[in-house]
C-alpha cells in the first residue's frame, strides 16, 4: 500500500503523467512519469491500464510517446495499444513473446491467454512467421486477441526500424459518428479504417478499458510509453481543410 501511495504521488507530481494506471507484470512507474512496460530483459511481460475508461460515444484523440528500445537485430517483441472489454477487466493479459502480451501464438486456435473483445495497434519489432510478420518492424491493427494480420504498415521499407533509441509520437483517434479510426506515428497516418467498434466489437458496450501491453522473449528491449494528452473534440473545420495539422 505504501508503494502505491508513493507511486501515485510521483505520477501526480509530474507534468506528463495525467492518468493513473493499473500495472501488471513488469510494468512500473518511471521517475519521469512515463510507464515502464518491459525492462531490458528476456521473457518479460508488462501491461498498464488507465483506471479511467474510455466512452466510445464520444470522439477522442489520445496521444503518447513510445520507446521501443535500442537493439535492432537482437531486440523484441514490441508493444500494443489496446482498447478492450475483456471480462478480466484490469487483470486481462495475453501471451508473451510474439503475442506481445495481447494476442496468442496461433490465430486458428482460441486457446491460451489473449485479450478479447478488443482492438489493438501493435508496434511489432520482431518477425514471427505465424503472425504473417514482415522482416521489418511494422504497425498493424489487430482485433479480438489475434496477433495474426494480413496488412501492416512499414513505410514500404524492409529496413524500417523502431528500435532506434528514440521516442516516437503515437496518436489514435475514434469518431463515433463516422466510425473512423486513424492511427498516426510521428505525424504520418499508418492506419485508417472504418468500423463500428461499439456494435461490431464491443456488443453495444461503450465503456471500455485502454492501455498498453508489451512483452519480450529470447530477444528483448527496454520498452515504455509516456501519456501526453487526450482530446474529446474533433479537429476544427480549419484542420479538416488542411490547415494547421
Ligand atoms: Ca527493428
Ligand atoms: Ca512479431
Amino acid at each position: 500500500m505504501n508503494r502505491y501511495i508513493i507511486l501515485c504521488f510521483l505520477a501526480l507530481g509530474s507534468q506528463t503523467a495525467l492518468a493513473q494506471f493499473e500495472l501488471l507484470g513488469t510494468a512500473d512507474y518511471m521517475p519521469s512519469g512515463c510507464i515502464l512496460l518491459t525492462p531490458n530483459e528476456r521473457y518479460a511481460e508488462g501491461i498498464a491500464y488507465s483506471t479511467s475508461k474510455l466512452d466510445l460515444n464520444e470522439y477522442f484523440e489520445i496521444e503518447f510517446d513510445i520507446y521501443l528500445g535500442d537493439k535492432d537485430d537482437l531486440g523484441a517483441d514490441g508493444i500494443t495499444f489496446v482498447i478492450h472489454d475483456d471480462p478480466r477487466e484490469f487483470q486481462a493479459f495475453g501471451t508473451y513473446g510474439e503475442g506481445i502480451g495481447y494476442g496468442r501464438f496461433n490465430s486458428n486456435f482460441v486457446s491460451g491467454n489473449f485479450i478479447a473483445p478488443s482492438v489493438a495497434v501493435e508496434f511489432d519489432t520482431y518477425q514471427n512467421e505465424f503472425q504473417n510478420d514482415p522482416f521489418s518492424d511494422h504497425i498493424a491493427f489487430l482485433v479480438n486477441g489475434s496477433s495474426y494480420h494480413t496488412e501492416y504498415w512499414n513505410n514500404e521499407n524492409q529496413q524500417f526500424n523502431l528500435e532506434d533509441d528514440r521516442m516516437h509520437n503515437f496518436r489514435f483517434s475514434w469518431n463515433p459518428e463516422t466510425y473512423e479510426i486513424i492511427v498516426r506515428l510521428d505525424n504520418t497516418i499508418v492506419y485508417q479504417g472504418n468500423q463500428n467498434l461499439i456494435e461490431d466489437i464491443f456488443n453495444g458496450n461503450t465503456e471500455v478499458i485502454w492501455g498498453f501491453t508489451s512483452s519480450t522473449g529470447n530477444k528483448y528491449n527496454l520498452q515504455y510509453f509516456c501519456f501526453r494528452r487526450i482530446a474529446y473534440q474533433p479537429p476544427s473545420k480549419l484542420n479538416d481543410e488542411g490547415f494547421g495539422q
